[in-house]
């Protein structure tokens, strides 16, 4: 899955935030950024916070023009929010997309390594679940999730990727350009399974990246049991469509996109 071409060098970068009711957590988040990779933009993108979070950014964007704010009408789910700014970075010409937490779990830090790993991959992705990878302040059944959800994706998709649900992940623009954002439905989670099966299907080159992932200490989680509900079923499905296409492949002899 490795291509011989040199990659076009990455000049500019921007960092896509999707924000729904985190006014005490993106104050931190965007001086962090700011102070750490003072080359890169950011976009947030928020969607209608009831708690003002759109003001909160307007007034960083007010005396920053690195700093802009996408205005959602309402929340309309992670992956939707995701897509609308994908497409406004592409049309301003970005190089490389990077996608961030507001709520602190993803650090700036990390930023470095993620952005150098992409000189020669399509996709990079911060994983909690490779060597050097950690989480702190998850108590175990959360952990037990996450370990468990990667393990159900990779054994069904045949991915080899150990961190696959992970939201801390940078594009190239190439990358998303190539792989085609039209027939993305997915939502919650599997947003990010979504996109890095169709990156690993495009025969794009995927590498991960170990981070620390903190739990947030601010604010409130937005993740329900309909979002775990959709990433279960919605994996499985692929899962069995792939499955199923490598069994009738194998019947009739044709080789599959990948035989893991
Ligand atoms: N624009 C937008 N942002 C969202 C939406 N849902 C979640 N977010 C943002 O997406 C990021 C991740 O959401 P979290 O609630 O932290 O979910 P999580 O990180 O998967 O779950 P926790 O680990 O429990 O925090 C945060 O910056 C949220 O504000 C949405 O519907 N619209
Ligand atoms: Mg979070």
């Amino acid at each position: 899955m490795t291509r011989s071409d040199p990659r076009a060098p990455i000049s500019r970068v921007v960092v896509l935030v999707p924000t729904y009711n985190e006014r005490d957590s993106l104050p931190r988040l965007l001086e962090q950024l700011r102070a750490e990779v003072p080359f890169v933009d950011v976009l947030v993108i928020d969607d209608n916070s009831p708690d003002g979070t759109g003001e909160v950014a307007d007034a960083f964007a007010g005396t920053d023009p690195q700093i802009r704010v996408l205005h959602r009408a309402g929340k309309e789910g992670l992956g939707r929010a995701y897509l609308h700014g994908f497409r406004w970075a592409l049309e301003q010409g970005y190089d490389a997309l990077v996608e961030m937490d507001a709520d602190g779990s993803h650090q700036p830090k990390h930023l470095h390594a993620i952005l150098a790993a992409l000189d020669d991959a399509d996709l990079v992705i911060g994983s909690r679940w490779v060597r050097g990878g950690a989480v702190q302040n998850w108590p175990l059944s959360r952990k037990a999730l996450s370990v468990g959800g990667n393990l159900y994706t990779r054994m069904l998709l045949g991915m080899p990727v150990n961190d696959a649900t992970a939201g801390y992940r940078a594009y190239r623009a190439t990358t998303l350009e190539t792989i085609g954002l039209d027939q993305v439905a997915s939502q919650g989670y599997c947003f990010q399974v979504d996109l890095t099966v169709r990156t690993v299907r495009a025969g794009l080159t995927v590498k991960e990246v170990p981070i620390t992932f903190v739990e947030r200490d601010l604010g409130a989680s937005k993740m329900s049991k309909d979002i775990a509900r959709e990433s279960l079923k919605r994996i499985t499905e692929w899962g069995l469509a792939h499955r199923t296409g490598q069994a009738r492949d194998l019947l009739v002899g044709r080789e599959h996109w990948h035989r893991l």
